[in-house]
C-alpha cells in the first residue's frame, strides 16, 4: 500500500513564491499608512457598531534598512466556511513567519471552524504537522464550519480560551460572512481592552470577495481551472455525441463570478449570468424563452446538442423569485417557533402554511414551481441567514420548463429537434483540489502577510496581496480595514453589518467579453478545452492566472 500518490510526493517539495518584500524578511519590513477610511455603504451605522475599528487607514509593506526585533507571540487560526483550495499554504505561510520572527512563537490551529474558539478545542501546529500538508488541497488540517461568532458569550468564550494558551492574535480564514465575525470579535476584544488583535484573509472560491484592495479570493482560480476542465471534457463529449444539451449548474452562491470565469476558458453555447436576469428584471419564463431559441436555431444547423452554464445562485436572481425567497427567509425564520409547522407531516401541510402566509403575488409564484424546487427552497437557512442555493436544483427547473416549452414549440410547427437533456452541478468537485500554482503562492503570501500585520500591531483588517498578475515578486502586500468593506443587510429578519458582496458588474470587462462573443459561441461551436491543472512544466499553462484577472487588471 502507497501512503503518498506521487503528485502529493511531488507537491509536498513545492516551494511557494513570495513578494520579494516578504522574502527579504518578516523582521526586515517597514509599514506605509494610506488616509483614514470609510464604510462602502450605511457609514453612520458602520462608525456607530464599529465605534473602536472604524476607519483605519489602508497599510502596505516595504523593506526596511533595519532589522526589527520582534516579541514573543502566539497566534490562533480558524479556517472557516467552505473549503477552498489554498487554505493549508494560508497556514503554512503564517506558521514559516511566524517562526521566522521569533523561534519562540507558537500556532494554534482551533478545531472544526470558529466554535473552536469558543470550545477550546485546538492542536498546536508544529513543523513535522504543517509540513505533511503543504501545498495539499483541503481544509482538513484543522477542519472548517459555519458557526456565526456574535454573541458576547461567545466573545468571553473565544477570549478565555485565548488567555489560556497565550494567544495574542487570531487569524480567521474566511469568506465574506466568516470575515463579518472577525470584524466583530476585533472590535469586540479592542473594546474589552484585552489587547487580542485579530486578522482575516480573504479566502472563499465564490470570487465574491474582491474590491479594489483585494483582487481575487483565494481558490477562485483552482475552483475555477477545475470547473472548466470538466466542462471542457463535457463539451468535447457533446460534440463527440451529438445528442444531449447538457445543463451544467456551477457552484458560486449568489455572484455569477465563477460560472463568468469557467465560461470563458471553456465557451461554451450559453452562459448565463444572474446579476444581468436581474438588471434586465428577466422572468423565468424569458430566461426559458431565451434559451428554446438557442435550442431551435441550432436544430435549423442540424444541431441537436449544447452547453449551457448556470450559475448557483440564479434562482435569487429572477426578479420574481428574489422578492418570494425574500419573503420565505423571513416566514422561515417566524416559523422556527411555530410547533404547526415543525410538526406538519407533510409537505403539502408545510406548503399550505406557507401560502396562507405569502402575499398574493409570490404566493402565486412559489406555487407555480414543481414540488422538488418549493421543498429545496424551504430547506434550512445557512447560520449566516443565506438561503442554501447550492441544494437548489435550478438546473432541473429549466429543464423541466424547457421540455414543456419545446413541445408546445413542436405542436406549432416551429421545432423539428429531439430534445435529450443531462443535468450537472460542479461544486464539491473543485473546493478541494491540489492549489494551482497562483494559488499556492498567494495563499502562502496571504499567510506570511497576515502575520506581518500582527506584528505591526494592526486588528480588524484583512491580509491583502495586490498586483497579481504580475510576476510574484512584484506584487504589493499589506493590509485593509474590514470595516471599510462593510454594510447593513437583513439577515435572519434583522438588520446586520456585514461584508458587501462583490457582484458581477455588467459594465465591467469580464462580463463585456462574453457579451461580444454571446451569440457567436451560441451557434458556432467555439468550445475551449482546458484540460487538467499543470503544476509542472511551462510557465505560459502552469502559472496562469484567472481570466477575470487578467482582464480586471489590464
Ligand atoms: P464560502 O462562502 O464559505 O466560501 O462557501 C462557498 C460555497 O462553496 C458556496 O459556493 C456554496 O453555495 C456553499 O459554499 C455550499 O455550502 P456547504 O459547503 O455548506 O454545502
Amino acid at each position: 500500500m502507497r501512503e503518498l500518490s506521487p503528485l502529493q510526493t511531488e507537491r509536498l517539495k513545492y516551494e511557494p513564491k513570495l513578494p520579494q518584500t516578504l522574502a527579504n524578511g518578516i523582521n526586515m519590513l517597514v509599514m506605509k499608512q494610506g488616509n483614514a477610511t470609510e464604510a462602502v455603504r450605511d457609514k453612520e451605522d458602520i462608525k456607530r457598531i464599529f465605534s473602536n475599528t472604524y476607519g483605519k487607514p489602508v497599510v502596505t509593506f516595504e523593506t526596511s534598512d533595519k532589522k526589527q526585533v520582534s516579541e514573543i507571540k502566539n497566534v490562533g487560526v480558524i479556517l472557516s466556511g467552505g473549503q477552498a483550495p489554498g487554505g493549508h499554504n494560508v497556514i503554512a505561510g503564517l506558521f514559516d513567519a511566524l517562526k521566522q520572527a521569533n523561534a519562540e512563537n507558537k500556532l494554534y490551529g482551533f478545531l472544526g471552524g470558529p466554535s473552536g474558539i469558543i470550545d477550546g478545542k485546538y492542536v498546536e501546529i508544529t513543523s513535522d504537522f504543517i509540513d505533511k500538508y503543504r501545498n495539499t488541497g483541503g481544509f482538513d488540517i484543522i477542519g472548517s464550519g459555519r458557526t456565526k461568532l456574535e454573541t458576547e458569550e461567545q466573545f468571553k468564550k473565544s477570549l478565555e480560551v485565548c488567555k489560556k494558551l497565550n494567544i495574542s492574535a487570531v487569524v480567521i480564514i474566511g469568506g465574506d460572512d466568516s470575515n463579518t465575525n472577525a470584524a466583530l470579535l476585533a472590535e469586540w476584544f479592542v473594546k474589552n481592552n484585552t489587547g487580542i488583535q485579530v486578522i482575516g484573509c480573504p479566502k472563499t472560491i465564490d470570487g465574491d470577495l474582491k474590491n479594489e484592495q483585494i483582487e481575487v479570493s483565494f481558490g477562485f482560480d483552482t475552483a475555477t481551472k477545475t470547473y472548466a476542465e470538466l466542462i471542457g471534457n463535457i463539451q468535447r463529449d457533446a460534440n463527440s455525441a451529438k445528442k444531449y444539451w447538457h445543463f451544467i449548474k456551477i457552484m458560486g452562491r449568489s455572484a455569477s463570478h465563477v460560472a463568468l470565469e469557467a465560461g470563458l476558458q471553456t465557451q461554451p453555447n450559453i452562459t448565463l449570468i444572474s446579476e444581468e436576469v436581474e438588471a434586465k428584471k428577466m422572468s423565468l419564463k424569458q430566461i426559458v424563452d431565451s434559451i428554446c431559441d438557442v435550442i431551435v436555431r441550432r436544430v435549423d444547423m442540424g444541431k441537436n446538442f449544447g452547453i449551457i452554464v448556470i450559475p448557483e445562485g440564479l434562482i435569487e436572481f429572477i426578479p420574481e423569485m428574489k422578492s418570494m425567497i425574500a419573503s420565505l427567509n423571513d416566514i422561515t425564520h417566524d416559523l422556527e417557533n411555530d410547533s404547526n409547522y415543525t410538526n406538519a407531516k407533510t409537505l403539502k401541510e408545510k406548503f399550505d402554511i406557507i401560502l396562507s402566509k405569502l402575499d398574493e403575488n409570490n404566493a402565486k409564484v412559489f406555487d407555480s414551481l414543481p414540488e422538488l424546487i418549493k421543498s429545496q427552497l424551504l430547506m434550512d437557512r445557512d447560520p449566516h441567514g443565506n438561503v442554501q442555493v447550492s441544494k437548489i436544483e435550478t438546473e432541473k427547473l429549466l429543464i423541466e420548463m424547457i421540455k414543456k416549452n419545446l413541445s408546445e414549440l413542436k405542436k406549432q410547427g416551429k421545432y423539428t429537434g429531439k430534445f435529450s437533456d443531462q443535468a450537472h452541478f460542479f461544486g464539491y468537485e473543485g473546493r478541494c483540489a491540489f492549489p494551482s500554482n497562483f494559488d499556492a503562492d498567494y495563499c502562502y503570501s496571504l499567510g506570511f502577510n497576515a502575520f506581518a500585520l500582527i506584528n505591526f500591531g494592526l486588528t480588524g483588517y484583512l491580509s491583502s496581496v495586490r498586483n497579481l498578475v504580475k510576476p510574484a515578486k512584484e506584487w504589493i502586500a499589506g493590509g485593509v480595514p474590514l470595516t471599510m468593506m462593510m454594510n447593513m443587510e437583513k439577515r435572519h429578519g434583522e438588520m446586520k453589518p456585514v461584508i458587501q458582496k462583490a457582484l458581477v458588474k455588467l459594465d465591467g470587462p469580464v462580463f463585456k467579453e462574453l457579451e461580444a462573443h454571446r451569440e457567436d459561441w451560441a451557434m458556432n461551436d467555439r468550445y475551449l478545452f482546458p484540460g487538467a491543472i499543470q503544476y509542472f512544466g511551462p510557465t505560459e499553462v502552469c502559472d496562469l492566472v484567472p481570466v477575470t484577472l487578467q482582464l480586471e487588471h489590464k
